[in-house]
């Protein structure tokens, strides 16, 4: 049988060797050139390849190459093809990284740093203790939970909100959403971590902001579509967000013109948070492949009802 390879994102060029050494004798493919299609049954995708999976009557297996399914538009998968999503610890080590990156910047004002020395000015300043400058992170999964630990470690306040209750967990949890208003009350900065589903989409909007203390920054790793963004920009314009920091857009590219890339107070970054690590994904890709020739459960299989 054989593996297919597609992704707007990923270099084949990194992927494949890997795979290969790990697997000899595995046909692959890169899309577009996927010779017989009866003959694909496993697909290593970030986004549907243009006509769909209908295209692959054989195919039984997708294993996505990033944490997040929904550009794979699960729903319209052809029945009996499984999902999985990637749980990488390079993809956890820098989402941590960035995220601590980006608190530090707005916590130590980097931002009014570089407007003060556009304008030759020397603005002296001293931050707000770290124990004064509470973070809430919206999800706490794999990677939430990797933000977490990285936060508390450099001496943050962390808490977090999830969709079900936890009895065990590295900071204190808000669940469902009763628990979204005591999340929000006090944060000195909010991170987006969520997956995209029904649920969470424009989850970012006025009603939230306005819900945050006067002066909070946004941090958006999860997806564009959770962020309303003429909320954002009006949030921005009135004060009430005191700065951005976004990796990820409605539409990416972000298009040429749009108002983010001239913000004063938007950071924008090219959906470069956590890239999947060919080096250290490889083994639970292959482990996958077996698996799911084999009719063994997943690792990380995702469930297409709750969409993450
Ligand atoms: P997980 O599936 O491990 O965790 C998702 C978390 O979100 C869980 O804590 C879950 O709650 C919570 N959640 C889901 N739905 C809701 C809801 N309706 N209300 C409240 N909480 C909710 O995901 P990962 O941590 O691996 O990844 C998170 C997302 O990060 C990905 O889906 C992707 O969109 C984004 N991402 C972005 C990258 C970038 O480079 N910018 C790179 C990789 C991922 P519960 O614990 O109760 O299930
Ligand atoms: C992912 C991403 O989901 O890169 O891995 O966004």
């Amino acid at each position: 049988m054989t593996v297919l390879f597609h992704s707007t994102l990923d270099d084949p060029g990194e992927w494949i060797p890997r795979l290969a050494a790990l697997m000899p004798g595995e046909t692959f493919r890169v899309w577009p050139d996927c010779g017989d299609p009866e003959a694909i049954d496993v697909a290593l995708l970030w986004t549907q390849p243009e006509g769909g999976l209908a295209a692959f009557p054989r195919l039984r297996f997708v294993q996505s190459i990033g944490a997040g399914v929904d550009q794979l538009a699960p729903g319209s998968f052809p029945a009996g093809v499984r999902l999985a999503r990637l749980v990488d610890t390079g993809l956890s080590d820098r989402m941590a990284e960035y995220c601590l990156l980006a608190v530090l910047r707005h916590h130590r004002q980097f931002d009014l740093h570089a407007a003060a020395q556009r304008r030759g000015e020397w603005d002296y300043r001293t931050p707000a203790p770290r124990a004064a400058y509470p973070v809430g992170i919206m999800g706490l999964g794999v990677l939430g939970e990797a933000v977490a630990k990285r936060l508390v470690a450099a001496g943050f306040p962390v808490r977090a909100w999830t969709r079900t209750a936890r009895a065990a967990a590295p900071v204190p949890v808000h669940a469902g959403p009763d628990g979204l208003g005591p999340f929000l009350d006090g944060l000195a900065a909010l991170i987006c971590l969520l997956p995209l589903t029904p649920q969470t989409e424009g989850i970012l909007s006025a009603g939230l902001f306005a819900r945050l203390p006067r002066g909070a920054v946004l941090i958006n790793v999860g997806r564009g579509r959770h962020l309303v963004e003429p909320d954002l920009i009006e949030a921005l314009d009135s004060g009430e967000l005191a700065a951005a920091t976004l990796d990820v857009f409605r539409t990416e590219p972000l298009p040429p013109g749009h108002p983010f890339w001239a913000h004063p107070r938007v950071l924008v970054t090219p959906h470069v948070a956590a890239n999947a690590d060919a080096d250290s994904a490889a083994a639970q890709v292959i482990e996958n492949i077996r698996r799911a020739r084999e009719g063994e459960p997943l690792l990380h299989e995702v469930d297409p009802a709750q969409g993450y």
